[in-house]
Formats: structure tokens, sequence, C-alpha cells
């Protein structure tokens, strides 16, 4: 069996989710090339020595210029923060790796440009993780919505709803800051619905949105407060938070379909409340995160008198994924998103072809980002730019 060693840059929340993604994918699924965990990347020795050793990587780098260099590295992938997507990517694709790149492609619409032409340039295996694609049940909708089950689609409604914020004693984390995280609620997690929109009903032509932050002053992070999510000690410094805590949108599809889109980290309760529903002529389709293996589904066609939105466990061996796992109604997670997306990136690196997301999706996704922030400035309706 053919193998690929795997470069990871960045060992915190997205690196572990990757970490399992590559210790796992070998063990459900038939991948060749089979990943080989060479090495994990980041800043600070002590911290990247010891994830290596809990996450399961054979070595580490401090500098991932060294690891895009290794000749035993053949995929790199980018877990880091926003304002490092492109100068990561680029010495990646400049060494000739292959290239996952967490989301959203960049921080903003001119590197999200610079990366795809020089992935187009490259010629490697080039994917933006948009995870939540690879949800079986989100898979089941887009073939629900592709053979015509619900007709004509005419609108899409979503939401991102996440409440870890809400508290204003937690402190300025880089997802707070614009030259790091390059937005806030609408980069972070509209991006996500974003992308599932345009996998289930394809381009977005024209969008009109606002911006909001209501906490925008928050106590800087220290190390006596324990890092990110405890409250700060009493007459700790601050600093101001410079990007968006919500985003609401309007738009327009390609198809003629309108949208709705909501994302905010400011929803008390809500944990991680990604969901959407798609209603067309024929029927309507509904998922939420929350109950990851339900999907929603209304068809018009139904018997009157037996009419109503029934629930499928989309956990069947028939569902996308679902074969490689348990027996059906034995529930997946969060975790198994990411292992979807490495099995997917694995089949296309053999395949000599980008699986979707593509960083041309990847670019497509951040030129609404692009627009939105635009018409929040204007207040006026505006068209995502195109790649040229
Ligand atoms: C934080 O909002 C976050 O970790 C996002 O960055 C991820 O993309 C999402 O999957 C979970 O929430």
């Amino acid at each position: 069996m053919a193998e690929i060693g795997v470069g990871l840059v960045g060992y915190k929340f997205m690196g572990r989710t990757h970490s399992n993604a590559y210790r796992q994918v070998g063990r459900f699924f038939e991948v060749d090339p089979a990943p080989r965990m060479r090495a994990v990347c980041g800043r600070d020795e002590a911290s990247v020595r010891a994830a290596a050793a809990q996450l399961g990587w054979e070595g580490y780098e401090t500098d991932y210029r060294a690891l895009v260099g290794r000749d035993d590295i053949g995929l790199v992938d980018v877990a880091t923060p926003g304002d490092s997507h492109r100068e990561v990517v680029l010495a990646a694709l400049d060494a000739g790796k292959h290239v996952l790149c967490e989301k959203p492609l960049a921080n903003t619409l001119a590197e999200a440009r610079e990366m795809l032409a020089a992935a187009e340039r490259a010629g490697v295996v080039a994917m933006v993780n948009f995870n939540y694609r690879r949800a079986p049940a989100v898979q089941l909708a887009r073939q629900l919505i592709a053979d015509g089950l619900i007709g004509e689609v005419r609108h899409w409604r979503a939401v991102y709803l996440q409440d870890w914020i809400n508290d204003p004693s937690f402190p300025l984390v880089w997802r707070l800051q614009k030259e790091k995280a390059g937005s806030g609620a609408l980069g972070d997690i509209a991006a996500h619905i974003v992308d599932l929109a345009h996998f289930l009903l394809g381009p977005i032509t024209e969008v009109v949105g606002t911006l909001d932050t209501f906490i925008r002053e928050r106590p800087l992070e220290t190390a006596s407060a324990g890092g990110a999510g405890l409250s700060a000690a009493a007459g700790q410094e601050t600093g101001q938070v410079t990007v968006d805590d919500a985003t609401s949108f309007l738009a327009r599809f390609a198809s003629g379909a309108t949208g709705t889109f909501e994302a905010t980290r400011l929803a008390p309760g809500r944990r991680n409340h990604n969901a959407f529903e798609v209603n067309g002529a024929k029927g309507s389709i509904s998922f939420d995160l929350e109950r990851m293996n339900e999907l929603e589904v209304y068809f018009e066609d139904d018997p009157a008198g037996l009419q109503g939105f029934r629930t499928i466990n989309v956990t069947e061996a028939v569902h996308p994924y679902a074969a490689a796992w348990w027996p059906a109604g034995h529930i997946l997670g969060y975790e198994h998103t990411f292992v979807h997306a490495v099995k997917d990136l694995l089949d296309g690196i053999k395949a000599g072809q980008t699986p979707a997301p593509t960083f041309a999706d990847g670019f497509r996704c951040q030129a609404v980002l692009d627009a939105v922030e635009r018409s929040a400035a204007t207040r006026a309706w505006t068209a995502p730019a195109g790649a040229e």
C-alpha cells in the first residue's frame, strides 16, 4: 500500500480534529495512499512536542518552512488561524505539496485570489476543509435536491448560532481580532452556511447584509486568566474587539432561489447550532447539526392525511459514508465529518483530482463574505467579485 507523508501546521482545536482524522481514516476506509503522520508544526517547541506525542505524530517542527521542505512529506495540512493561511499555503504549493487548508480559505479576498491562482499553477490537489459538507445527512440532502425530490428550489434559510463569547469577561482571543481572524462570525461560522448554500443550491449572485458588534471591549488574554474562556482577573487591561459578533444577510442565487443567513456567537444556549432548511415546489428539507444524524424531509406527494415532516435517521448502510462505521442507528459525530473529508482528500490525491470544496469553492465563499462586508458599509445589494 502506498503512503503519503503528512505535515500538519497547527495543533489546537482544528489540529486535534485533523489529527484524529489521519489516525482513524485507514482503520475504517480503504485509502490508498495511506496517511503517514510525519510531523506536526507549531512555534512553541514544548507545546508542539507534547502535541506530537498526544496526537500521534512521529515528530514535530517549529518552523513551517522546514516542514514544507521535507522530502518525506507530500501533503501539508494548514489548521492555523486565518492570518497564516496564505503564507503557509503558498510555501507548500511552491514546494509541490498537496494542500488541505482549513476554512475560510483566507482572511481577505485578495489573499484568496492569490492562493487560488497559485493552486491552479501548482497543479496539485488543493482542498478547503468545509467539513459540514461531509455529514451524511448533508450529503443525502444534496442527493434529494439534485434528484428533484423537492422540485424547483425557492428558499434557503440558514442560521449558525453559538454562545461561547456571550460573557463580556471572555478575553480578547485571536478570533476577536481582525488582523488575525479577518472577520468574526462572518468568516468563522457564516462561512460554513455560505459553503453549504453553494454545495446544495449553487452560486450566489448578490447579497445585502449587516455586521454588528455588541461587546466592543474585552479583557486582554493573559496566562493569569487561565487562558481563553475564563474570567479575567479584576482590573485587567482591556482591548478593542475589531470584528463582528453577528451578521445577517439576504441572498439571491443564480438558480432564482432566495436565501436568508444569520450567524452570531452571542445566542445564549446555542452551542453549535448550524441549521438550514430548503423549500422547494414539491417539498422541504431541514438539517440541524446538533441532530447531525437526522434529516427532516417533507414531500407534497405523500398521501393526503399522511403528510408531514418525517425524520430520516441517516445511518443506514446505503447512506453516504455510513457503511464504513457502525450498524444503522449507531450514530456518528462531529469528528467523523473530518475523517470523511480526509478520506475524500486521499482519494483525490490518488485520482489526481481535487475533491470539492476546491480552492475555487473557497474563493467563491470568500467572495460572498467580502460582498457582505461591502454591502454592510454601503447598505446596497452587492455582487460577489469574480476570481479574475
Ligand atoms: C468556532 O466558531 C468553531 O470552532 C469554528 O471555527 C469551526 O469551524 C466550527 O466547526 C465550530 O466552531
